[in-house]
Formats: C-alpha cells, sequence, structure tokens
C-alpha cells in the first residue's frame, strides 16, 4: 500500500507533495430613615477566595473562568481571586475553561459555606499530563489504520485494525474526545469520518464524489476543514463538524491543499499552485483573502503548520536543499527540508484602492529534515517503528 495521502499526480516542473464582576456588598449603605440613624446595619453577606493550583507537563495555557451565580472572574492556573458580596448560606463555585487534557481533583462545582462578614476558601487544584497523540501508521503491515499513543510514546493502539479499511491523518478534536481521520475502502473512494477517542463509534461525515482527506479541527471544534481531491485537481473545503454545511472555499489553484487552522482560529494557511509555483498561502478562515506568505520558485512548498503563538509556519520545502530534478522534471522528494519562517504584517492597497493588512513571511530558517513539519509538537511526533512509516 502507498502513503495514507493521496497526491495529486506528479506534472513536470511542478510536482505537488502532498469583567470583573464584582458584586456591590449590599447592606453597607446606612438606612435613612428621615435623617434618623438606626446604627449599623448587620452584614448579610461575605466573600469567597478561589485558588488555583495545577500542576503536571502540559498546564493549561490560558488560565480558568471561576463563577459563583451570574458572576465570573478569570483565574491564573495557579492564583486566586476574591469574589465579594456572596449571600451567606451555601455557594457554589465552577471552575471552566479547563483543558481537555487537564482533570480537576476535587469537585467541580466545589461547594463552600459563606458566613456573613467573613471569607470563606475554595481550592481547585488541577493536573494536567500530556495530551494523548494520534497518528496514521503501517508499522503492523501493509495498510495504514489511525493509532493513539501517550506523548512519551508509550501504550501505542490501533484504533481502526479493521483489514478492509486504510485509515489515516488523524487529528484529535480540541476537547480530545473525538477523532476525525480520513478513510479509504481501496475502491479509490475515500472520505472524511470521526470516531470517538478510544476508535469506538466510526461514522462518515462526507460522501462526496471523490476523495476527501487531510481533515483539521478548528480550535473552537465547530468546523473541519479538509480536501477533496477529484479529476486531478484539489481543493479545500470547510464543513460543521456534524458534517453539515459543506462548500468549497478555496479553488482558485489547480491544487489548493493541506489546510490548517491559525491557533487563534481566524486563519487558514494552505498550499497552492495558483501562481503557477506550489507556494504556502495565508487566507481568512472563510477562504477570503489569500496571501501568499512564500513566493520562491521551483521548491514546491508544502504542508504548512502554525506554532502554537500564530507567528510561525513551519512547512516542507526544497529550498536550499541542492534539489535536483528527476527524469519527469519532479523534485526529489528526499532531498525535502522543513522550514519555518516568520509572519508579518504589512499594509497593501486591493483593487479597490483600500488600504488593508496582510500577512507575509520573512526569515526562512530550516528546522528539521523530519517528513512532517510540527512547531513545538513536532519532537513528540517523530516516532520510528521497524518496517513502517509513521506520520501524521
Ligand atoms: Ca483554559
Ligand atoms: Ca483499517
Ligand atoms: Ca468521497
Amino acid at each position: 500500500m502507498g502513503a495514507p495521502i493521496l497526491r495529486p499526480p506528479h506534472r513536470a516542473g511542478q510536482c505537488a507533495f502532498p469583567g470583573l464582576v464584582l458584586a456591590l456588598a449590599a447592606g453597607t449603605l446606612a438606612a435613612c430613615n428621615g435623617g434618623e440613624t438606626t446604627g449599623p446595619p448587620q452584614p448579610t453577606r461575605g466573600s469567597v477566595e478561589v485558588s488555583t493550583s495545577t500542576n503536571g507537563p502540559s498546564v493549561d495555557p490560558d488560565g480558568y473562568t471561576a463563577s459563583i451565580g451570574s458572576d465570573t472572574e478569570t483565574i491564573p492556573t495557579n492564583g486566586s481571586v476574591t469574589f465579594t458580596g456572596v449571600p451567606e448560606g451555601s455557594a457554589s463555585v465552577e471552575l471552566e475553561g479547563i483543558a481537555f487534557n487537564c482533570d480537576l481533583d476535587v469537585d467541580n462545582p466545589l461547594s463552600v459555606t459563606v458566613t456573613a462578614g467573613e471569607t470563606a476558601n475554595a481550592a481547585f487544584s488541577v493536573s494536567c499530563p500530556k495530551p494523548r497523540i494520534a497518528f496514521g501508521s503501517n508499522r503492523q503491515g501493509d495498510q495504514f489504520d489511525v493509532y493513539v499513543m501517550n506523548s512519551d510514546g508509550t501504550e501505542v493502539g490501533n484504533l481502526t485494525p479493521d483489514n478492509l479499511t486504510t485509515d489515516a491523518v488523524p487529528d484529535f478534536s480540541p476537547d480530545g474526545r473525538r477523532i476525525v481521520f480520513q478513510r479509504s475502502t481501496g475502491t479509490g473512494d475515500g472520505g472524511v469520518f470521526v470516531m470517538d477517542e478510544d476508535g469506538s463509534d466510526a461514522t462518515p461525515l462526507t460522501s462526496l464524489d471523490g476523495i476527501e482527506q487531510v481533515p483539521r479541527w478548528s480550535p473552537d471544534g465547530s468546523l473541519i476543514v479538509f480536501e477533496l481531491f477529484d479529476d486531478g485537481v484539489s481543493h479545500v473545503w470547510l464543513m460543521n463538524a456534524d458534517g453539515s454545511d459543506q462548500r468549497v472555499i478555496i479553488d482558485d489553484g489547480d491544487h489548493d491543499f493541506a489546510a490548517t487552522w491559525s491557533p487563534d482560529g481566524t486563519r487558514i494557511a494552505f498550499a497552492s499552485d495558483r501562481d503557477g509555483e506550489q507556494n504556502i498561502y495565508v487566507a481568512n478562515a472563510d477562504g477570503s483573502e489569500p496571501t501568499s506568505v512564500t513566493t520562491l520558485p521551483g521548491h514546491a512548498d508544502s504542508r504548512p503548520d502554525w506554532s502554537p503563538d500564530g507567528t510561525k509556519i513551519a512547512f516542507s520545502s526544497f529550498r536550499d536543499a541542492g534539489a535536483r530534478r528527476d527524469s519527469e522534471g519532479c523534485l526529489e522528494s528526499h532531498r525535502r527540508r522543513y522550514v519555518a519562517l516568520t509572519l508579518i504584517e504589512r499594509q497593501e492597497h486591493d483593487v479597490a484602492g483600500r488600504l488593508r493588512s496582510v500577512q507575509s513571511g520573512r526569515d526562512v530558517e530550516e528546522v528539521g529534515a523530519a517528513q512532517v513539519p510540527r512547531l513545538e509538537r513536532s519532537s513528540e511526533l517523530r516516532t520510528e517503528a521497524p518496517g513502517g512509516k509513521d506520520e501524521r
């Protein structure tokens, strides 16, 4: 069996590779009865100090929110915040915004008893082991399957051992509960499927003519971008995570493919040959305003991926690698390198003369010669299996 990502056919000279809301303390205003002072009122409310302590190798990246009733506060992964004006009695404190790989070691919501005029404590302890990694591999035979493992390479499991299907290019949903992947039955057709993180309940999301592949979940979990390869060309498609509202969003080139989300979900990077050379582009999440971020000819830039902070893109390229063309004019793939560039904003006039901000790339640097570029996450994904090939 060949590699699971079905590539566009090679062509000479152009070879696609593929608020702080503080409740005002009630009862602090002296009652006024015709100028007659009745003495200080008795407090009926107290405070709750919420504290968090988080440990583990992959702590939540952006902290949490704590709420009591309709009052909500942001809180760091290790820190505290105090709610005032909480009615005495039992209060329910809820912590939200917890990364999927993190678990609370206490009840959530946490119930505390508020005594008027005093401060109660609600302490949340959070553990964050590294998230599991999904990858495609043929390590157990000819057929590619979807595997998961711990980030240290232990507890490797095949989620799609059915020999009737080739399964690859998995991507975890942001909440870590589901995996989207590409499946083909060997009849030349293929589609995007989704399954539970334990491999159960595999369900097709697409049934378009052609081969739907390389699905990628949006950071908020609501959308899935994928590419459709059909009749010799590939374009970028978008759908809701439940498979509804499938529509093409990028189709200006013969080959528009390998789309990936920026970490904030506002942009998509993809590869395209629309300008006659295969380069990396960045567009809005709906496919509008595509801008090339690499422009060098003859390097077949491919497979972009964003750094977690959204400032860099890693991609595959033949640049600076002494690439040679084979007899069909294709650049030799074993010389492919992985490089990264820094995104910069620049101002540009559009066709109507309006000034707009666009992205471009600079400071290209080589980051490795591995098969798949993954900034930061890459070191966790380069596993080796005797006689097999792993990729994501
Ligand atoms: Ca968070
Ligand atoms: Ca299978
Ligand atoms: Ca199909």
